[in-house]
């Protein structure tokens, strides 16, 4: 195998020409294989593995930098980049990472796992680079998907004043995680289909001919010079007028012409982009039939491509599409936003039943909160669906532009909580502290689907913005009835006089197990689920104060700013004491990957883990008194 020959960059530029169509048919088995076994982001992967080949055939890495937008396309770069015998673990507990991963490799130049930040952190690097008189190459590899999100236009805006040697692959395979949208889009297409093209020919052509005497022998040279120009200058006038030299577009599948291509444009001096047209999924039947479902998936068998285990309860996100779809039938407000995540979110029904009532506004989260926020103050009622890791960007947003104005919008807060494989940069543990000191916004979490309906329905009808947050994964088997949702008032599920457990959403049930736990222990526990994060249930905190000597607060968010945070705020400031109060939750540190149940049992937040941490919480106190 020629793959195992390759353990950096250098051997790889020993290989012939045609040796490296050989590896790229290697590199996509072990990929394909690989992935079918961990489950990843199998088609954006199968798409880069001839560009990716010549980057590292052309620019020295790591000395050049290659910066990959949202980086879930990095795996055939770990592959040549030393990490082919550890490739295996990819996105497993202490294996490679999904993404690149500067902690990992000198070959990773920066971190990433969101979309559109591959500009500005190569344009950074490149003015480090020049302020230090160092040299080397920089190169940003970003998606056609990943270029609609306003932070790329904003380092292609300013790449064009720095006017420096900046090289931007723009990675064009016309798919976000779905068919990608917008002008931007639009207009790549038209540089694919040649419209351009005709259109620059036919207008020249009879300009030309109009011309007395001269006109005729000009068109004939027009028409040599545009065989030359053809597909080069004018298809990227966009990207000229930017300040870019624009070069292509070229077939990202041809290892010989990325080659070249890229060998002539590294010595240049001034921005250039390279448009590359690639299949997404390519060389698997089955992801180059499905990009989207095979875009980030799970375990899935080689011969058929059907998903293991992908079968059985319903997800959040799925409840959270239907639930909307059947509030949307009743109330014609409602409109759907999505951040190019119709599949994640759960929102394809909606899309299907209400297609004028439904908006992609692209990877552009912040504008997908401030559109949300103008369609309020026209009186309707914007849903506006964005995982909780993702709405850290629309932060601004929601104060300035929403929350100040006291507009009806409703963030469906999805992904909320540990997140698992994808890692660090993919984890929705920060939405409760960014959100809860926000004025004006109520903050939820159901603990099951009944509940997530019923405050999708208060949301709905209450006046002000809303937030909803739930985590990844299916909706728990739950027979609990479900009490009408009312505004800042929890949910007693259990009673006990030694300890109360308070709960917020996916750790509600887990609380319930460990108070029949403590039962057995001889502990009595009180459960109570907190259903609103803020207004914060003070009455029941004042309550539970008054009756019960311990409490411990339960959530998949950091504890920093948290839920249990704001119930010792609650105490402090109402002077309430007597009254111990333990916080379970995610300490101050960005967790690692891994499967979700592993982490929450790490982090003591499944049931077993309250139940620990409720038993000692109770001797320990108990002892000391
Ligand atoms: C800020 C942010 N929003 C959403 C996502 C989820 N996401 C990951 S990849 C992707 C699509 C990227 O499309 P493109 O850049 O064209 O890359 P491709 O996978 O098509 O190669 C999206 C929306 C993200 N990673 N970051």
């Amino acid at each position: 195998m020629l793959m195992e020959t390759i353990n950096s960059p250098s051997d790889l530029k020993k290989l012939r020409p045609e040796e490296l169509r050989t590896l790229a048919a290697e590199l996509r088995t072990e990929i394909i294989r690989t992935v079918s076994a961990n489950g990843g982001h199998l088609a954006s992967n199968l798409g880069v593995i001839e560009l990716t080949i010549a980057l590292h055939y052309v620019f020295n890495s790591p000395e050049d930098k290659i910066v990959w937008d949202v980086g879930h396309q990095a795996y055939v770069h770990k592959l040549l980049t030393g990490r082919r015998e550890a490739f295996h673990t990819i996105r497993r507990e202490g294996g490679l990472s999904g993404f690149p991963k500067r902690e990992e490799s000198v070959h990773d130049a920066f971190n990433t796992g969101h979309s559109s930040t591959s500009i500005s952190a190569s344009l950074g690097i490149i003015e480090g680079r020049d302020r230090n008189g160092e040299q080397f190459k920089v190169v940003a590899v970003i998606g056609d998907g990943a270029l609609t999100g306003g932070l790329a236009l904003e380092g292609l805006n300013h790449a064009g004043h720095l006017k420096k040697d900046l090289i931007v692959i723009l990675n064009d395979n016309e798919m976000s995680i779905s068919p990608n949208v917008g002008a931007l889009s639009a207009y790549m297409n038209r540089i694919l289909t040649g419209e351009f093209y005709r259109r620059f020919k036919k207008e020249t052509k009879s300009f030309l001919e109009g011309i007395p005497k001269l006109g005729a022998p000009m068109a004939k040279m027009a028409q040599k010079f545009e065989d030359t120009v053809k597909g080069l200058v004018l298809p990227g006038i966009l990207f000229e007028e930017l300040g870019f030299d624009y070069v292509g577009p070229i077939d990202g599948h041809n290892v010989d012409l990325l080659i070249d291509t890229m060998k002539r444009i590294r010595p240049s001096s001034s921005p250039t982009l390279v448009h590359v047209i690639t299949k997404k999924g390519k060389g698997y039947e089955f992801s180059e039939k499905d990009p989207c479902v095979f875009h980030g998936v799970g375990p899935f068998e080689l011969e058929t491509g059907s998903q293991i285990g992908g079968k059985g309860a319903v997800s959040y996100s799925a409840a959270f599409g239907r639930i909307l779809s059947e509030l949307a039938e009743e109330d014609r407000r409602i409109i759907a936003v999505s951040a190019a995540m119709k599949e994640g979110t759960g929102l394809e029904c909606f899309a299907e039943r209400f297609p004028d009532r439904f908006y992609d506004v692209g990877i552009a989260e912040p504008h997908a909160v401030t559109f949300s926020a103008g369609l309020a103050t026209r009186g309707l009622r914007p849903v506006v669906a964005i995982y909780s890791t993702f709405l850290q960007r629309g932060y601004d947003e929601i104060i300035h532009d929403v929350c100040l104005q006291k507009l009806p919008v409703i963030f469906a807060v999805d992904r909320a909580g540990i997140v698992g494989e994808d890692g660090p940069t993919h984890n929705g543990l920060f939405d409760i502290s960014y959100l809860r000191h926000i004025p004006e916004l109520v903050v939820m979490a159901p603990k099951d689907a009944a509940e997530m309906k019923k405050m999708f329905g208060f949301a709905v009808q209450h006046g002000g913005p809303v937030a909803i947050r739930y985590p990844r994964g299916k909706v728990p088997e739950s027979t609990l009835v479900c009490e009408e949702v009312s505004l800042g008032r929890s949910e007693t599920l259990r009673e006990g006089e030694d300890i109360a457990l308070i709960a917020v959403g996916s750790c509600v049930l887990p609380a319930l197990t460990a108070a029949e736990r403590l039962e057995k222990a001889g502990v009595h526990a009180s459960v109570i689920n907190a259903r609103f994060v803020k207004p914060l249930d003070a009455e029941m905190i004042r309550s539970v104060a008054s009756r019960v000597p311990r409490i411990i607060t339960v959530e998949e968010n950091v504890l920093q700013g948290g839920f249990g945070s704001a119930v010792i705020e609650y105490l402090s400031d109402s002077e309430i004491g007597g009254v111990k109060v333990k916080r379970l939750g995610i300490g101050d540190k960005f967790i690692e990957q891994g499967k979700p149940e592993s982490l929450r049992a790490r982090y003591g937040i499944d049931g077993e883990g309250i139940f620990l941490a409720a038993l000692s919480f109770v001797r320990e106190h108990t002892f000391s008194a």
